[in-house]
């Protein structure tokens, strides 16, 4: 359900169930979970890209798979929480690469990726409030950080579509990127960030989750212990010495 390449240093994990628009099954939580499981511990991917094939991202859970009868939080603890978990945890930079439209937990997807990409026919929908059923995934947890409440709140109880420029708008979007441009900037992007230092990224990525729920003398141990790891790479030494021979530097992600 899904396909997974490496190119140089990026792995693309393309979702594809395109004519379902990528909604989810229980076996594509699962492959996604291992493909950044595998993505983590080869060393020489230094970027991961998600995007969907078709003209979906993902619609959310396959809704022909559950029914009334389904103990939801039995779903979202057994099939989503270890891939979510996966994904919040992963120490290499994530590209939500969203080629079109993400609903429900598609969306939640989308928002735990590091950046998103987003393309001019792409949209967001918190499709779950149409349904009854409440935003998951961490749905909240991040929006609410990246938008703020009242826009949270606007989206997630609306349940309305929001257009890539909107997205744009709200700050959800890295970047929106004309369809004609797409593929090509998608991978200049995921090049790009691969070529930066990736210990260093993964230890970002922890500093700003911490800050979120650490008082401020524990945030700046965590903080010190970051920049610890960090000074015993082979990029920040690379780092000072092109700075200091007023160079580009070649990071090597090590
Ligand atoms: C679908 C789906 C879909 C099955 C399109 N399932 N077939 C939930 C429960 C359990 C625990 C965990 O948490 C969750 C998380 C969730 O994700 S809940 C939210 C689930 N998602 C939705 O409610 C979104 C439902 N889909 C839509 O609102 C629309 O399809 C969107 C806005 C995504 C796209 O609209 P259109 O571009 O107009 O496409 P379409 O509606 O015509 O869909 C194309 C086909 O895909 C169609 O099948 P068909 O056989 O008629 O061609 C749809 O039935 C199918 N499809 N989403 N989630």
């Amino acid at each position: 359900t899904i396909t997974y390449r490496t190119e140089n240093a990026v792995a693309w994990i393309g979702l594809n169930r395109p004519d379902k628009l990528n909604a989810f099954t229980r076996q594509m939580n699962e492959e996604i979970e291992q493909a950044i499981k595998h993505a983590e511990e080869n060393d020489a991917i230094r970027a991961i890209v998600i995007t969907g094939e078709g003209r979906a991202f993902c619609a959310g859970q396959d809704l022909t798979e559950v029914s009334d009868q389904t103990n939801l939080g039995d779903v979202l603890r057994d099939n989503y929480g270890p891939m979510i978990k996966e994904i919040a945890s992963c120490e290499k930079p994530i590209i939500g690469a969203i080629n079109g439209v993400a609903a429900g937990a598609g969306f939640s997807l989308a928002l735990a990726c590091d950046f998103r990409l987003v393309s001019e026919k792409a949209s967001f929908l918190n499709a779950f409030v149409n349904i009854g059923l409440i935003p998951d995934c961490g749905n909240l947890y991040y929006l609410t950080r990246m938008i703020g409440q009242a826009k949270a709140i606007e989206l997630s109880l609306l349940g309305e579509k929001v257009s890539a420029q909107e997205a744009e708008r709200l700050g959800l979007a890295t970047r929106v990127i004309a369809m004609d441009e797409w593929e090509e900037q998608v991978s200049a992007f995921a090049e790009k960030v691969a070529s930066k230092p990736t210990k260093a990224i993964g230890l970002i990525k922890q500093s700003i989750e911490a800050s979120y729920h650490l008082p401020f003398d524990q945030y700046l141990k965590v903080e010190a212990e970051g920049q610890r790891i960090a000074g015993l790479t082979k990029d920040y030494a690379e780092g000072v010495t092109a700075y200091l021979e007023k160079r580009k530097p070649q990071f090597v992600g090590q």
